[in-house]
């Protein structure tokens, strides 16, 4: 089998390289990626079984003769940093709209099975109050540049399955936490701040839940609906993982041996999102997927483990990443 992979260089777009090569060895892999800020060859295993193509995923010609070759493609590619959506919206449209675009069309021309990787966030948030969680039935309702550029592509994979009869399903993660993830985000922010001997930044009163899923399970979850998943259907992956702002850099702090109270609150978000929580009771009980880190706070343990074993591979983006939240005062 031979595997188109968008954003193969990014976080979880390299976890899922890695997974693919130790579990399938009858697969090959091309990764399609235009490396970015976000994308990092340092991330993927150099094996005979990986070819990676620096591209656009907007560039038409380029995806048609990759997309030509493969017998499924599994769409990661994106803009995805929801800070650098409120500074510069363009470069969310271009990819995550334009290259969603060119993608389908290369995909309904050649007749290859396809994957879209989305975000919970397309679903907007949720009350902090009263345990609701999104379903596949809960209407999109997406805050930011970011999440309303993933809704656009979501309904796009939708409109071309009905339309075109293209092969293909779609998945709605929550927040993914693990190695490799730029520094820019939560989690890897925090550690690699505490390293380099800076407090922790919480936005506003970090009161705000994210539902937190280690990325291993969700690339599991991508490969079970690869091969397993409805043609046309959605599927949302969570690991029933909600835990507040707060006491996620707590814990961090607690785990690498702070107070819990060294850390510094900044300005908040604009729009920031109160609350994400998925009910993947779909993908359980219809394909059988359970997670196999269901803890955490073992997952986040692990993970401070890997950001302190892997300076040299963080390094080069730490600097560059904090100028910029300093620009935009967080
Ligand atoms: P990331 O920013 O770490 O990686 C994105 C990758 O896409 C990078 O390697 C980048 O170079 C590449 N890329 C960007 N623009 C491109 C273009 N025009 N052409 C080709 N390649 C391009 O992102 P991530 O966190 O790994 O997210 C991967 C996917 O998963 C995204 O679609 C995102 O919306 C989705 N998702 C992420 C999370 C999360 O918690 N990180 C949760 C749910 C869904
Ligand atoms: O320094 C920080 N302090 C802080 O309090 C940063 C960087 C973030 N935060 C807060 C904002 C969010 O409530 O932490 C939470 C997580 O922030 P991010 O890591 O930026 O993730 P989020 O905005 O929730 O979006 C992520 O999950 C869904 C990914 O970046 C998206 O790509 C994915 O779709």
């Amino acid at each position: 089998m031979r595997l188109l992979v968008t954003g193969g260089a990014g976080f979880i777009g390299a976890n899922f390289v890695r997974l693919t090569l130790s579990h399938r060895p009858d697969v090959s892999v091309t990764v399609l990626d235009l490396l970015t800020y976000a994308g990092n060859t340092a991330s993927l295993p150099e094996d005979p079984r990986v070819t990676l193509v620096k591209g656009d995923i907007a560039d038409a010609e380029m995806v048609d003769a990759l997309v030509r070759e493969a017998d499924a493609v599994v769409h990661f590619a994106a803009e995805s940093h929801n800070d650098n959506s409120l500074d510069d919206p363009w470069p969310f449209v271009h990819t995550n709209l334009v290259g969603t675009f060119q993608l389908l069309e290369a995909a309904r021309r050649h007749r290859v099975r396809f994957h879209h990787v989305s975000t919970d966030e397309v679903y907007g948030d949720l009350p902090l109050e009263g345990g609701e969680r999104f379903t596949p039935d809960t209407p999109y309702n997406p805050s930011s540049p970011y999440s309303s550029t993933k809704a656009g592509s979501d309904l796009m994979v939708r409109a071309w399955v009905r339309s075109f009869g293209l092969e293909a399903t779609i998945s709605n993660c929550s927040n993914n936490y693990g190695p490799f993830q730029h520094v820019e985000k939560f989690i890897p922010r925090q550690i690699t701040n505490l390293i380099d001997g800076v407090r922790p930044k919480l936005y506003g009163a970090g009161l705000n839940v994210r539902d937190w899923i280690h990325v291993d399970d969700h690339n599991r979850a991508v490969w079970t609906i690869l091969e397993s998943g409805r043609i046309g259907e959605t599927y949302l992956i969570g690991a029933d993982g909600e835990v507040d702002n707060r006491t996620v850099i707590e814990t961090i702090l607690e785990l690498t041996g702070h107070e819990p109270t060294d850390y510094d609150h900044v300005a908040d978000r604009p729009g920031h999102d109160l609350r994400y929580a998925i009910d993947a009771t779909r993908l359980r009980e219809e394909l059988g997927w359970e997670p196999v880190y269901p803890d955490f706070r073992a997952g986040l343990a692990a993970t401070i483990d890997w950001y302190r074993a892997h300076e040299a591979w963080w390094r080069p983006q730490k600097l560059e990443t904090e100028l910029r939240y300093q620009r935009l005062g967080r």
